[in-house]
C-alpha cells in the first residue's frame, strides 16, 4: 500500500546520499520533497506539516551536524518520527478484571467491522480465550446472516436475536457469554454510509450501559481522508480506545493510515491485510515505519513463516534440504504454503532493500498465473521425475509440457529455478545464510 511513498522517499534519500556534508539548504530541499511525498500519499496536511517541523528541528541540531554520516542520521530521525507518528508501541487489548472482556466495534458501513469482528475472535481464541460474537447490527438482516455464517465457518459462537434492540441484544449476549464461559465478547454494531446522529446516539447508549473495555474504530484505509474525518467524528462521540485499519492490502495511497492516529490520538491496534479470517496483524509501528522506508519487515515475514510451517515441519524440511532428498513434490507443497502466507507482492515488500528491484521483477506476473503454471507442470510429472528431476531430458520435457498445457521452455525454466532453489536451500540449511530461517524458528 505504501509503494509510491516508499519509492519517493527512496529517491530523496538517494539524492542526499551523494553529498558529503549536509547544509541547511540541502536539508530544507530534502524535507520539502518528503513533505510533498507525504501529501501525495494522502497524508493529512497538518499531520505532514507537523511531521516535517519535528524532523527539521532535530535535523538542525548537533546530533546531525556532528554525525559521521548525516544522511543516515536523517533517515534514522525520519524513522523515529514515523514511529512516533504511528503512535509508539500499541498496548494490547485491555482485559476486564472480571470476564468477559467486552470489545465493541464501531465504524462506517463497509469499513470491515463484521469481518474484523470474526478476525479478532480468531485472534483471541488463538491466545486461549473463548470468544462470543454478538450481532448488534440490526438494521440490515444480511448483516446478522453474515456474522452467523462467519461464526459457523470458523466454529465461533454467535449470539443473535434478529432485529430487536441493540441494547437488549448486548445484554442478553453478555448473559450468554457467562452461560457458555466465553471470556471475550465482541460486539458487531451497525454502521451507516455517513456519520449520523442516530447511529452515534445508539453507540453512546451502548457505551454508557455496558462500558466496553475496548471501543475499536474500524477504518477502511482505502477511503482516504474520509476515513480520517469519520474517525474524528467517532472519537468525539464515544472516545475510541483504539483503531483497526482494514484493507491495507489494497493499493490505496496509505496516507489516511498515517493520519488517523495523529488526528484521534487513539492507538492503532490491528491491521486488516485481506479478506480471510486470519488476515489480521497485531500492529507494530516500528515494523510499518521500516516497511514505509523501504527497509522491509523481516520480523512479520518470519512470524508468518513460523505460523504457516510450524516448528516440526521446519525441522523435517531442513533435514531434507541438507541431505538433498528435497524433491519437486516438496517444492510444490512449499510453494502452496508460501502462497498461504500472502500474495507474493506482499511478501516481497517485506524483504529489505527490495523496493529498488521491485520494478524489475514483474511481481504481478509472479502471482496466481505463475503458481498455477508451476502446479500444472509438476502435476504432469511421474513420481520418479518429481523425486529425481535430473532424469528429465528433452523428450520428457515435451511430454510434460504437452500434459500441462505449457511450453518446453516453461518446464526448463522451472527445472532451473528448482536447481537454484535447491542450492540456496542447502546454503541456508547448512547455516551459511542464517537470517531468515533462524528468524522463522525463533
Ligand atoms: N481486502 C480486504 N478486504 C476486507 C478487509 N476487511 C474487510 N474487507 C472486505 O470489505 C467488505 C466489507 O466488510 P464488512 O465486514 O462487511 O464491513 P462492515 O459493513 O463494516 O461490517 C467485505 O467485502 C470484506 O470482505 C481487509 O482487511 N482487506
Ligand atoms: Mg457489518
Amino acid at each position: 500500500m505504501f509503494e509510491n511513498l516508499t519509492d519517493k522517499l527512496g529517491g530523496v534519500f538517494g539524492k542526499l546520499g551523494r553529498r558529503g556534508t549536509l547544509t541547511e539548504k540541502d536539508l530544507d530541499e530534502a524535507l520539502r520533497e518528503v513533505r510533498l511525498a507525504l501529501l501525495e500519499a494522502d497524508v493529512n496536511y497538518k499531520v505532514a506539516r507537523d511531521f516535517i517541523k519535528a524532523v527539521k528541528a532535530r535535523g538542525l541540531s548537533n546530533e546531525v551536524v556532528r554525525a559521521i554520516n548525516p544522511t543516515q542520521k536523517i533517515i534514522n530521525i525520519i524513522n523515529e518520527e514515523l514511529i512516533d507518528l504511528l503512535g509508539g508501541e500499541a498496548p494490547r487489548i485491555q482485559r476486564a478484571s472480571q470476564p468477559p472482556t467486552i470489545i465493541m466495534l464501531v465504524g462506517l458501513q463497509g469499513s470491515g467491522k463484521t469481518t474484523t469482528a470474526a478476525k479478532i475472535a480468531v485472534h483471541m481464541r488463538h491466545g486461549g480465550d473463548r470468544p462470543l460474537l454478538v450481532a448488534a447490527d440490526v438494521y440490515r438482516p444480511a448483516a446478522i446472516e453474515q456474522l452467523k455464517q462467519l461464526g459457523s465457518q470458523l466454529d465461533i459462537a454467535v449470539y443473535e436475536e434478529g432485529q430487536s434492540k441493540p441494547r437488549d441484544i448486548v445484554k442478553h449476549g453478555l448473559e450468554e457469554a457467562k452461560r457458555i464461559g466465553a471470556a471475550v465478547v465482541i460486539v458487531d454494531t451497525a454502521g451507516r454510509l455517513h456519520v449520523d446522529d442516530v447511529m452515534m446516539d445508539e453507540l453512546r447508549d451502548l457505551k454508557k450501559r455496558f462500558k466496553p473495555h475496548e471501543i475499536l474504530l474500524v477504518a477502511d484505509s482505502m477511503s482516504g481522508q474520509d476515513a480520517v474525518s469519520a474517525a474524528e467524528a467517532f472519537h468525539d462521540a464515544v472516545d475510541i480506545t483504539g483503531v483497526v485499519l482494514t484493507k491495507i492490502d489494497g493499493d490505496a495511497r496509505g496516507g489516511a493510515a498515517l493520519s488517523i492516529r495523529a488526528v484521534t490520538g487513539a492507538p492503532i491496534k490491528f491491521l486488516g491485510t485481506g479478506e480471510r479470517a486470519d488476515a489480521l496483524e497485531v500492529f507494530h509501528p516500528d515494523r510499518l515505519a521500516s516497511r514505509i522506508l523501504g527497509q522491509g519487515d523481516i520480523e512479520t515475514l518470519a512470524e508468518r513463516a513460523k505460523a504457516e510451517f510450524g516448528e516440526d515441519d521446519a525441522k523435517t524440511l531442513q533435514k531434507r534440504m541438507q541431505d538433498g532428498s528435497f524433491g519437486l513434490d516438496d517444492f510444490l507443497e512449499q510453494y502452496k504454503r508460501v502462497q498461504n502466507m500472502g500474495s507474493i507482492s506482499q511478501l516481497i515488500s517485506m524483504l529489505p532493500g527490495v523496493g529498488n528491484i521491485k520494478q524489475q521483477l514483474d511481481v504481478d506476473e509472479l502471482d496466481d498465473s505463475f503458481f498455477s503454471k508451476v502446479e500444472a507442470i509438476i502435476s504432469s510429472m511421474t513420481p520418479e521425475e518429481r523425486k529425481h528431476p535430473e532424469i528429465i531430458k528433452s523428450s520428457r520435457k515435451r511430454r510434460i509440457a504437452g500434459g500441462s498445457g505449457t511450453k518446453p521452455q516453461d518446464v526448463n525454466q522451472l527445472l532451473n529455478q528448482f536447481k537454484e532453489a535447491k542450492k540456496i536451500m542447502k546454503a541456508v540449511s547448512s547455516g551459511k545464510i542464517g537470517g531468515l530461517m533462524a528468524g522463522a524458528r525463533r
